[in-house]
């Protein structure tokens, strides 16, 4: 794959393909990462790339003639890449988007500074908007970053056999379960005994639960409209037998009812 980034700052961007396992990728040629200066496309002798708003209002916005110039420089070195503006507009990014676009050969990732990029580049030399949060950073660089990090680890080769994304968090709807390393107790905490026996099975178990805990206690929400699977079901009926037994016969709705009609006599 290869990931193009453009931007004002190339050298901040350049930091993330030298450290740890973006750079192994570069170095594998997994991937080809190049950081392009929007500047080097502004004609003029102060490389000016941003101007004031039509309209007035506070703040600069980046010229499209600089950016329109970079997208096409872009385009020539990553044929049939898809042209991404970092912005808060965007759909949001997740681990799903992260699959998708690891299937891309190429991918423009394009960093907005001040108050955004004009607007009649979108849609236009730009392919679609992606969004990291609904937080407004000071620049799409550190979003840039994170896409292309989330979406080089899924490349195929890039995770060592030591890692898979198949046991990322979200890859199954889920957060991942709780890990833990030497030493067996720390500050008086010890590790879960079961991942000390060596016993597969149990030790599958315990991380499924730990993982549907944790999903149930952070993230709810990644629950809806999910459909549960038959090891997961088995879990959820074990709570609820704890439950059951926790709450008496009080535990279903019925036999509540039952309970308050027989108090109200
Ligand atoms: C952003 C986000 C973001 C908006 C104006 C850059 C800034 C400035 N990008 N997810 N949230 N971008 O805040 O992707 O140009």
């Amino acid at each position: 794959m290869r990931i193009v980034v453009l931007t004002i700052f190339p050298e901040l961007v350049a930091a993330l393909w030298s450290h740890g396992m973006v750079r192994r990728a570069v170095e594998q040629r997994a991937v080809s990462a190049e950081a392009v200066n929007i500047r080097d496309f502004a004609p003029d002798r102060h490389h000016v790339t941003d101007d004031r708003p039509y309209g007035g209002g506070c703040g600069m916005v980046m010229k499209p003639e600089p950016l329109a110039a970079a997208l096409r420089h872009a385009r020539d070195t990553a044929p049939g890449a898809r042209a991404i503006l970092m912005s808060p507009q965007g759909r949001r990014f997740d681990q799903a988007i992260a699959r998708e676009l690891s299937e891309l050969p190429g991918l423009i990732l394009v960093c907005g500074r001040y108050e955004g990029v004009d607007d009649r580049l979108v849609g236009g030399l730009i392919d679609e908007e992606l969004s990291i949060g609904d937080y407004v950073l000071t620049g799409g660089e550190l979003a840039a970053m994170a896409v292309a990090d989330a979406v080089t680890r899924l490349i195929p080769g890039v995770l060592g056999g030591e890692e898979s994304a198949e046991r990322d968090s979200f890859s199954d709807g889920r957060l991942e379960h709780g890990h833990y390393t030497r030493p067996p107790v720390f500050e008086g905490e010890a590790v879960p005994e079961v991942l000390l026996s060596g016993h597969h099975a149990r030790i599958e178990r315990w991380r499924l639960e730990s993982s549907l805990m944790r999903t149930f206690v952070n993230r709810p929400d990644l629950f809806e409209g999910r459909p549960v699977a038959p090891a997961e079901r088995d879990i959820f009926e074990a709570w609820r037998a704890r439950l059951q037994g926790l709450l008496g016969d009080e535990a279903t709705p019925a036999a509540g009812t039952r309970k308050r009609r027989r108090e109200r006599g």
